[in-house]
């Protein structure tokens, strides 16, 4: 398996000369200055390439090429979206680049409630309380739905904890809810999120498929064209949240997607962490069964509640059998003569990398502390 690291370009305080020193050679990386639904011009991505190179790394994987808000949504003029998707996959194919993630999540990314939840061994983890999201939804932002929507727990706990927190805690829920949105784009403050979440009044899970159905039957032809493989990243949570729609959650969102257009192309990035946080999900089951479709790999580990939360493990350490999984990969390596790039995804912050600013979750040592534990088991098993 191919190791790679996160890289943020010009938003990333941590430097190219480091990520050297962990012994990773790809990066993974997004021109995460640029609006949604631009084109991504060939000379901007050739000046990362260039400046990846200079450091001895290579840029192997594209994460992300965001989806326009209007394409997930259905609305608007789609033909210049869907054109501007086709042309940055083509620029990016032309500077040899070939393997592009995206997601389907609308308006939000990766969602959590605590960005520096502490793990009893020391440091902090980013964690989802299903309580404080359910507060969120119903108290912060008027969803009085959203009561039926989570654990009787969480509402409860949730309720509670509204009634106790302070002005300064629900900013920082707030803040931690937005933290997922990589780069320049907009984070919504209170009333720019509900007005963001009216345009998706009445917008049903199939009406979401049919928008993902559609994009993948504009793009995914090019893609093969081009000899880039596409893979789709599972929504994470796993779970409708902010009473919207998520269709990238289990085995049988992943089936439908990969036979809405039944080609290599449309693929998938396994995402342990993500799946891993559904109840229902065999990660190692899942690996196996889409090994075919499977172009990059991100492997992170999670302990979950009974009540929906969960918080971000040790990589080796939670709920997902990272050895098992791996094996999985190791076996989809050798059938289809592939080298998998991964990534340890997330990490702690640990020792120095509370001292840092970092995008949450892309820590230094904690990262570092991933990806040593991960190459450790893929050496055993290989
Ligand atoms: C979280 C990441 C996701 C991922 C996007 C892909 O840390 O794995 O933000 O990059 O969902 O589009």
């Amino acid at each position: 398996m191919r190791e790679t690291w996160r890289w943020f370009g010009e938003f990333d305080p941590i430097a190219l000369s480091e990520v050297g020193q962990t012994g990773a050679t790809g990066i993974v990386s997004a021109l995460h200055a640029l609006p949604y639904g631009e084109i991504w011009p060939q000379e901007t991505i050739a000046a990362r390439r260039r400046e990846i190179e200079a450091a001895g790394l290579s840029w192997d994987v594209v994460e992300s090429l965001p989806v326009h808000e209007d394409i997930k949504r259905g609305t608007g003029d789609l033909a210049p979206l869907f054109a501007a998707y086709r042309q940055s996959l083509a620029n990016l194919a032309a500077e040899g680049i070939g393997t592009v993630c995206y997601n389907f999540m609308p308006i939000l990314d990766w969602t959590r409630t605590d960005l520096a939840f502490p793990v009893a061994t020391g440091g902090t983890c980013l964690r989802f309380s299903a309580a404080h999201m359910a507060a969120f939804e119903v108290h912060m932002l008027g969803r009085e739905a959203a009561r039926d929507e989570y654990h009787p727990e969480a509402i409860a706990i949730g309720d509670a904890w509204f009634s106790d927190s302070t002005e300064e805690d629900r900013t920082a829920l707030l803040h931690a809810g937005m933290s997922g949105l990589p780069g320049a784009v907009d984070r919504y403050d209170i009333a720019g999120l509900r007005g963001v979440l009216q345009s998706y009044d009445g917008l049903t899970p199939n009406d979401l498929r049919a928008n993902l159905r559609r994009f993948l039957q504009e793009v995914v032809p090019t893609a093969a064209e081009l000899g880039v493989k596409l893979c789709i990243h599972p929504d994470d949570p796993p779970r409708d949240i902010l009473g919207l729609p998520r269709i990238v959650s289990t085995e049988a969102d992943i089936e439908w997607i990969l036979n809405a257009v039944d080609a290599p192309e449309n693929g998938l990035t396994l995402c342990t962490g993500s799946l891993g946080s559904h109840p229902d999900n065999d990660v190692t089951a899942i690996a196996r069964r889409f090994g075919p479709r499977i172009h990059f790999v991100h492997l992170r580990n999670v302990t979950k509640d009974p009540d929906g939360s969960f918080s971000e493990s040790a990589h080796l350490g939670g709920d997902v059998d990272m050895v098992a999984v791996i094996d999985e990969f190791l076996e989809t390596e050798a059938n289809r003569a592939v080298d998998l790039p991964f990534r340890a995804d997330h990490g702690h912050a640990l020792l120095s990398d509370a001292s840092r600013p970092v995008q949450p979750g892309y820590t230094l040592i904690g990262r570092l502390r991933g990806l040593a534990e991960l190459r450790g088991v893929i050496a055993a098993m290989s």
